[in-house]
């Protein structure tokens, strides 16, 4: 399978696990879709018969929200049955809303943000000591590099020479509420890793050709950065840069119909939908009245005087 291929098949299987499931986190998935397309497709060395394999690379999706990604690319992959992906987020499903290491090809989980770098230095510096050839990769999202264990991570990974190591920025600008730039501010994010002295490369993290060639480059002594410039709800024009599709899942009718059809309008050759094989027909259309293209980031609402202390008075 291409990484267009697998890129686009983790889109679909998102937009149908959290249509059924009622699940959160399709936007942060269509974002990072392309870097684990060309991760699972292309980078990393695994064995799906053999997921604990010793020889594997190393992989850490720190932005664990974005868990359905990591699950489609697996199912993709041959780490457990395609099927299983409609029990995400359902109780007593293996594929919880957050990535869990109970399910084959994950080693660590991840969900609660600031963490995934730190045991990525961990395996990284392991790997050195005994002396094995595998990489470790790690994908962290923007909103996360609020975390100040990320730079404590980041400190220790130069200060180890960890050249086996590769962070992944998915820099969408935005976070679960707003722009991160309206949050706390994170710019300019290449030049803070530069700063903390990792080998850091800039690439469009829609662009495979460009991803590939970055993951698979690495410096002497030195840890590698790709800061990878996305657009959070990419492939899906109503769900691109709405913090709507932070959480919101597609809803019955338009949401979901013009979901899957946007998806069917940028289909890869030889990518088979399992759901809807030729798209929706007679779709849904929004009418005057749908909740679209609108802002509805926290900042758009926020009014400074709702927080503003009450005078007191005796
Ligand atoms: C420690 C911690 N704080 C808060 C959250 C709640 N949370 C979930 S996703 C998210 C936003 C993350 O933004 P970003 O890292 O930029 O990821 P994106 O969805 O944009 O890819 C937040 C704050 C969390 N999961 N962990
Ligand atoms: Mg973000």
């Amino acid at each position: 399978m291409t990484s267009e291929q697998l890129a686009w098949k983790i889109c679909r299987h998102d937009v149908e696990m959290t249509h059924v499931s009622g699940g959160s986190h399709i936007g942060a998935v269509l974002s990072v879709a392309d870097i684990m397309g060309v991760l699972y497709a292309d980078v990393l060395h695994f064995r799906p018969e053999e997921p604990k394999w010793d020889g594997r690379d190393r992989f850490v999706l720190s932005k664990g929200h974005a868990g359905g990604a990591l699950y489609a690319a697996l199912a993709e992959q041959g780490f457990f049955p395609v099927e299983e992906l409609l029990t995400y987020y359902r109780n007593e499903s293996r594929l919880s809303g957050h990535v869990s290491h109970k399910v084959p090809g994950v080693d660590v989980s991840t969900g609660s943000l600031g963490h995934g770098l730190g045991m990525a230095v961990g395996m990284a510096i392991a790997a050195k000591q005994d002396k094995k050839t595998h990489r470790v990769f790690v994908v962290l999202g923007d909103g996360e590099c609020n975390e100040g264990s990320v730079w404590e991570a980041a400190q220790a990974a130069v200060n180890y020479q960890l050249d086996n190591l590769v962070a992944i920025v998915d820099h969408n600008h935005m976070q679960s509420l707003d722009f991160c730039e309206r949050t706390l501010s994170s710019a300019p994010m290449a030049r803070k890793w530069a700063g903390f002295g990792w080998n850091v490369m800039e690439v469009d993290g829609h662009d495979h050709a460009a991803l590939r060639a970055a993951m698979t480059s690495s410096r002497q002594g030195i840890p590698t950065v790709i800061v990878a410039h996305t657009i959070k709800g990419h492939r899906i024009p109503f769900m691109e840069q709405d913090i709507l599709w932070h959480y919101r899942f597609p809803h019955t009718g338009w949401e979901y119909d013009c979901a899957v059809n946007a998806l069917h309008g940028c289909k890869p050759a030889g990518a088979e939908d399992p759901y809807t094989p030729n798209g929706i027909e007679s779709p849904v259309l929004p009418d005057e009245n749908a909740d679209i293209f609108r802002d509805h980031t926290m900042g758009a609402t926020y009014e400074p005087a709702w927080f503003r202390l009450q005078e007191v008075t005796k």
